[in-house]
């Protein structure tokens, strides 16, 4: 029988990869589409007080971004520029309610004066912890950019910040601030320009913070993700001597699975948009290849004794839509056809496993 290379590929006896998803989207209310409010990088969600729980990076700026070159101390340079975490709780998922600021920007001087942004959150022994971004002022395209932590007793806060970042980017490299990051003066290591995306989980009796990094004398989006390891929340985190642990991906989607770490690779590299496994939390292997992933996903948490199949912790959950696509604005309409759009403000949509198309590999 004449089979070509790539049917021979397709024609497999194993096609329902119980690691293969493709997702729905759909509008959510209250955190959806406004004109002059950014919402984005949502948190995975958690359950609390018999609600979901969401955090996400909420800026109201007075114009649209205006770029490195020109932002000021109330201008920002990009959306998630002179921002602050935000969170929301919702009964069903689909309906959320904004509740105010969670952690907000520290005075001038502060290791977070300028931004705070891009949360994620672990809820460990009764207790909440949100790790997030931070940013210092001026922000020109090669200011460092540090992970830092905030806790509390209730989901609902008061945040207790740290008192420094507690990842930082390498030290090796040399670059003017003002500079993009491939003109380096002198090559850095993969993570030593900034250190963004955190996601803090617990297992083996530790705490695992993912992060992702970019490098000086990399180009613009060649990010790769790393570990650093602590026996306590707040640390000190050790970073993993196999880092990276990812030749790709952007926003660091993470979530446990039989002993392991599963994991979305999305957006940048050579193995984007591929679901990936490593069993020991470092090792990772390409589980499966996805077609319009999450942007920036959130997924609920469950307990660890439910996440019985590989995407039972990334089921359903939060992302975000960054409309600034000018022809798809021209359109009045978002990237994924959701929302009617005037003017490019990203806003928080909902995604979910489509289990009726889960059949490729
Ligand atoms: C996001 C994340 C980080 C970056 C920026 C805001 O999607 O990767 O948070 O710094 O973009």
């Amino acid at each position: 029988m004449s089979l070509s290379a790539a049917m021979r590929r397709f024609d497999r006896p194993d096609k329902a990869n119980p690691w293969f998803a493709k997702f729905k989207y759909s509008n959510i209310q209250g955190l959806g589409y406004e004109k002059g409010v950014v919402r984005r990088d949502p948190s995975s969600i958690i359950v609390a007080n018999n609600k979901y729980y969401t955090w996400y990076t909420r800026a109201k700026p007075p114009c649209q971004p205006v770029g490195h070159a020109l932002a000021t101390e109330v201008l920002p340079a990009h959306p998630w520029d002179l921002a602050d975490v935000w969170y929301a709780t919702s009964s069903d998922g689909h309906h959320w309610e904004e509740r105010g600021p969670a952690v907000e920007r520290g005075p001038a001087g502060a290791y977070d004066e300028r931004s705070v942004f891009t949360p994620e959150v672990l809820a460990h022994e009764g207790r909440y912890y949100l790790v997030y971004q931070v940013a210092i002022s001026p922000n020109h395209r090669c200011t460092p950019e540090s992970i830092a932590i905030a806790w509390s007793d209730s989901p609902d806060g008061p945040w207790t910040k740290s008192p420094a970042p507690i990842v930082e980017p390498d030290e090796s490299g040399e670059v003017d601030e003002r500079a993009e990051p491939e003109q380096a003066t002198v090559k850095g290591s993969w993570d030593s320009l900034q250190v963004h995306d955190p996601s803090l989980l617990y297992r083996e009796g530790g705490f695992w913070l993912y992060y992702k990094g970019e490098g000086i004398g990399y180009s613009h989006m060649e990010s790769k993700w790393g570990v650093a390891t602590s026996d306590s929340p707040l640390g000190p985190y050790i970073k993993s001597p196999f880092n990276p642990v990812s030749n790709s991906g952007h926003e660091v989607v993470v979530w446990k699975y039989a002993g392991g770490v599963a994991g979305l690779v999305n957006r940048c590299g050579p193995e984007k948009n591929t679901i990936q496994f490593a069993p020991d939390g470092i090792n990772f292997e390409i589980k499966s290849r996805v077609v319009v992933p999450p942007q920036a996903a959130g997924p609920l948490r469950i307990d660890e004794a439910q996440n019985s199949e590989p995407l039972s912790g990334f089921s359903w959950g939060l992302s975000h839509v960054i409309p600034h696509s000018s022809h798809l604005i021209m359109q009045g309409r978002d990237p994924l056809g959701l929302a009617e759009i005037e003017e490019p403000w990203d806003f928080l949509i909902r995604w979910e496993l489509d289990h009726h198309r889960r059949t490729y590999v």
